[in-house]
């Protein structure tokens, strides 16, 4: 083989390209393989009726006195997040009023820890297009905290809801940002042991408890209560307020940690089981899926939010991925960059710009060129839809282009 100088020493005799290089080797030394995690999500039909179309997690064995699995939340801090993708179309639930109420059970319903006319219960559900959290505490009244990001436009969204046992506080985040606060009704609100369902529905509902239900309004009460309509993938439960303040979504399916009590992936693809993948001691908190319905849900689905797309590379590099998320979007969306297939310790042979992107209009006119930032062995572009002025972009259809020496890829982003 040829002698070849350390880049560095190559570099040398180009000062102005040093501390380029530098910060770009910082960037590449955290670039690593990221599998390329596709795998499946559900997608529900919005039929609330005879207990299907719908996941159901027990969250207590009524044949004994001990308390429920770990996914049944409530009696300390929690946070619920999950990734969605539903449109407005499918669901029409009207907007509603947040207070000291439970408006939430009006909207298309996507968690449903209800307790029919009891207390101790909490839900999420979609309502003029914002998600609505909703709380009752014990015996301590009833909140619910309203969205303000239309959420069904049909491109997928990481959602948070946290509560603050200590309080009642409520948080709810979508894509990271901070949607709403509030202090909510205070105590456990974790599902009693041994809890007696109501006597609501058509005699005691225990088709609805004690049960965790994902996409569907538990009790099957009638229109006026209506289902959610739309995909699921990634539910993560935890122990903790896992955000504080804003956040950059996970660029990658959720994993576990001291702090995970339940962990779903829906990555069987098949079949009713849907794995807790958590290994939280007590666990694991297995759902069923009760598929059924015209038209039958919720059916398994490749569509994900972690679906790399526009892959181009030079000859013989290893294929540079892009993923814009949320995709469309308003304010802002973040587009991840990795190499699929590098070796573990694969350095780039030289390089001698920072990694831009470019965000590109139909007429091939640069609008913005956006600095990246290493983030989970990638480098992650945030772009606020703004051009290069400041001001913001007019709606439409964009490419996101990124040229680095490992391959050139691009992707469509639209901005509404
Ligand atoms: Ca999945
Ligand atoms: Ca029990
Ligand atoms: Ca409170
Ligand atoms: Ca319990």
């Amino acid at each position: 083989m040829p002698d070849q100088p350390p880049v560095s020493r190559r570099k040398s005799s180009r000062a102005r390209s040093i501390y380029a290089l530098l910060t770009i080797g910082s960037i590449w030394a955290t670039l690593s393989p990221q599998p390329v995690h596709a795998g499946t999500s559900l997608r529900f039909h919005g039929n609330g009726v005879n207990d299907i179309d719908r996941v159901k997690i027990a969250i207590d064995d009524p044949a004994n006195a001990n308390p429920g699995p770990p996914a049944d939340v409530g009696a300390t801090d929690f946070t619920i997040e999950l990734w969605m993708k539903a449109s407005a179309a499918e669901n029409t639930a009207a907007a509603v009023a947040c207070g000291a109420n439970i408006n939430w059970i009006y909207g298309n319903i996507l968690l449903d820890r209800d307790r029919y006319n009891q207390d101790r219960k909490f839900g999420l559900s979609t309502a003029g297009g914002v998600l609505v959290f909703g709380v009752s505490g014990d015996a301590s009244g009833d909140r619910t905290l309203c969205g303000v990001t239309d959420v069904l436009d049909a491109a997928w969204h990481h959602v948070a809801i946290e509560r603050r046992r200590s309080d009642g506080r409520l948080w709810l985040f979508v894509d990271g940002a901070l949607e709403g606060t509030v202090d909510g009704p205070d105590g456990d609100i974790s599902y009693p042991d041994d809890g007696v369902p109501g006597d609501f529905c058509g005699g005691p509902c225990t088709n609805s408890d004690p049960y965790l239900v994902i996409g569907a309004e538990k009790h099957d009460a009638g229109a006026a209560f209506p289902s959610y309509s739309g995909w699921v993938d990634e539910i993560r439960i935890s122990s903790v307020l896992r955000y504080a303040a804003a956040f950059t979504p996970p660029a990658s399916p959720f994993s576990s940690d001291a702090s995970s009590l339940a962990l779903y992936h829906f990555d069987e693809g098949a079949g009713d089981v849907i794995g807790d993948v958590s290994g939280a001691p007590g666990g694991p908190s297995d759902g069923v899926r009760r598929f059924g319905g015209a038209p039958a849900g919720p059916e398994w689905s490749t569509d994900t939010p972690f679906v790399p797309t526009a892959v181009a590379s030079a000859a013989g590099a290893a294929p540079l991925e892009l993923l814009a998320r949320p995709n469309p979007f308003r304010e802002r969306t973040v587009i991840t960059a990795w190499i699929a297939s590098a070796a573990p310790g694969t350095t780039p042979a030289e390089r001698t710009e920072a990694p831009r992107l470019l965000i590109v209009d139909p007429s091939g006119r640069v609008v913005a060129r956006v600095g990246g930032a290493p983030r989970d062995g990638a480098i992650a572009f945030a772009w606020d839809a703004r051009a290069a002025d400041g001001a913001r972009v007019a709606p439409g259809v964009y490419i996101a282009r990124l040229s680095l020496e490992s391959g050139t890829a691009s992707r469509k982003i639209v901005v509404r």
